[in-house]
């Protein structure tokens, strides 16, 4: 609007210009004129109004480019804002694959912890089973033996049925005894017998505990070594006079024979003297390594030092059967015994002359612990013959 206006006025001057120049005398001149002023006007308004015309194109298409330019910046925080959105989701993109992973390792885990647990369960029957099966194993050797003394006093009634009275009499005088039943007051060597073994020379002894004990490991000196083999424990060692251990082999067939109590003499070098006595005492066959089976109920002035031994298999220094696992009780307490990790006693140990602390002594531990002892001796009874 104010362009135009400037126009009109531009117009009015000219017209009013071209009417005050007029001159008569001149009259082709300013027909020339007028019709050269005619032509630049109209150059001029034709100019002028081209460039209104520009100048509004212009304005339009600046108005044009402000929109644009409006738009250009909505489509820039767009961008921006999508850019954002894209950074985020690509973040949540990269916690899910990172937890997608963790819940994928997890189930690995819980699959290889499901057949762990299925191995162990297994693994547990199995011990278990072994072990049942180990018991019924024990079960039927200790039925053959028991099978082997019926048929041993089954032969002996036969013998004596078919015996004249005279006969069963001299019979009965040279027929060996099966223990130590019949001894009273006094010490002596006898030859016994019980199922399944050659007869075997024994020392009873009827002053210690009463009448009907059988020795079966003495000591009372240092002149016989306790530190023996595996073998040499099963088959027995030493003087029956002096020290001795009876052997594993006769052991288990006496008490398998006849159920037997226990009773273990103690004398320290003041010559005091403590014992531990125990109701029932029984060991298993070699197969079961001569287990301590059976201890019974204790009784006593020297305390129970054997209870943490039922159960436990017999080692040698050559045969570790112990329930330490590093090494072997026996090599330490230098004699064989039916230790766990290891004894509260050490009557197998090395003899020494006089009182000395020493783990390999021969000592009790639940009356003066590892103070060495003068003399042990351990005795067994049948209960049956009592
Ligand atoms: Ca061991």
């Amino acid at each position: 609007m104010y362009r135009f206006n400037i126009l009109a006025i531009i117009l009015i001057i000219s017209m009013v210009f071209l009417d005050a120049s007029a001159n008569p005398t001149e009259e082709l001149i300013d027909e020339q004129e007028e019709e050269c002023a005619s032509y630049c006007l109209k150059v001029f308004l034709w100019n002028t109004v081209n460039m209104n015309n520009k100048i509004e194109a212009c304005d339009k298409k600046s108005m044009q480019m402000s929109v644009l330019q409006n738009q250009l910046d909505v489509l820039k925080l767009k961008e921006t804002m999508y850019e954002k959105t894209i950074k985020e989701k690509e973040v949540q993109c990269s916690r899910q694959e990172k937890l997608n992973e963790d819940v994928a390792s997890i189930r690995d885990k819980l699959e290889n912890m499901t057949e762990n647990k299925q191995l162990e369960d297994i693994l547990k029957q199995l011990e278990s089973s072994r072990a049942i099966i180990e018991e019924k194993n024990e079960q039927i050797r200790s039925l053959k033996t028991k099978l082997q003394i019926n048929e041993f006093l089954l032969g002996t009634c036969k013998s004596n049925i078919t015996l004249s009275p005279a006969a069963l009499v001299r019979q009965d005088m040279s027929m060996l005894e099966t223990s130590c039943s019949r001894i009273e007051n006094t010490t002596e060597i006898w030859k016994i017998q019980v199922p399944g073994m050659e007869p075997f020379r024994v020392r009873c002894d009827g002053i210690i505990a009463g009448p009907g004990w059988t020795v079966i490991q003495r000591r009372v000196d240092g002149t016989v070594d306790f530190n023996r083999s595996w073998d040499e424990y099963r088959t027995g060692f030493g003087d029956l006079d002096g020290n001795f251990f009876v052997g594993l082999e006769k052991l288990y067939r006496m008490t398998i024979f006849q159920p037997h109590e226990l009773f273990v003499y103690l004398q320290n070098f003041d010559n005091e003297i403590r014992y531990a006595h125990y109701s029932s005492f029984s060991i298993g066959s070699e197969d079961d390594a001569y287990k301590l089976k059976d201890l019974g109920e204790f009784a006593g002035d020297a305390g129970d030092a054997l209870k943490m031994n039922l159960n436990m298999k017999f080692t040698t220094f050559d045969r570790d059967n112990d329930k330490r696992g590093f090494d072997n009780c026996s090599i330490e307490r230098q004699g064989g015994w039916w230790f766990n990790q290891c004894a509260r006693s050490n009557l197998n140990g090395r003899y020494f002359e006089r009182e000395l602390d020493k783990w390999e002594g021969i000592w009790w531990w639940n009356w003066q612990e590892t103070r060495t002892l003068q003399s042990v001796q351990m005795l067994i009874r049948s209960i049956s013959q009592k």
